[in-house]
């Protein structure tokens, strides 16, 4: 009788639990560890996406982070082209487009969503650093963020 009452009291003291609740804190790890792999997956894909620019052209990537590159140089009385692109989806662009505009340049060139193209551009003979920014997203002109420079050298440099 006082073995049988010794297992009962053991019994109470460690509640049987079945094997699928005892796999809960493994299932709950296994997930937790998912969530972080996709979360740093997510966090470098733009590393590892970014397309690499043709020969010849400037890689400018537009993003909620502005331009990147945020400063472009290029020389007074060149003809350069951007290959120019963005992940960013519609639904967060004015317009579903992000913009490139410097008007002092001469530049006013619209991007759609998760796209990518080539802008060429015939640089003014107006050595000087200008400014550049996007209208079409994060507060536009008004945000520091979505500004950029070009500067343009002299053709001599
Ligand atoms: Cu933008």
């Amino acid at each position: 009788m006082t073995t049988t009452r010794a297992a009962v009291r053991r019994a109470r003291r460690a509640p049987q639990r079945t094997p699928g609740e005892r796999a809960k804190p493994f299932i709950f790890a296994g997930l937790a560890i998912t969530v972080l792999a996709v979360g740093a997956f997510l966090a470098v894909g733009d590393f590892f996406n970014r397309p690499p620019a043709a020969t010849g052209t400037i890689d400018v990537q537009s993003s909620m982070a502005g331009f990147t590159p945020s400063t472009i140089t290029v020389k007074a009385g060149d003809t350069v082209t951007f290959d120019w692109w963005t992940q960013d989806a519609a639904m967060h662009l004015q317009g579903g487009v992000h913009t490139m505009i410097s008007p002092d340049l001469g530049l006013n060139e619209q991007l759609p969503a998760e796209s990518r193209r080539t802008v060429t551009w015939a640089v003014p003979d107006k050595p000087g650093t200008y400014d550049v920014w996007c209208e079409s997203c994060c507060g536009g002109k008004d945000s520091p963020t979505m500004h950029g420079k070009i500067v343009v050298l002299p053709a001599t440099a």
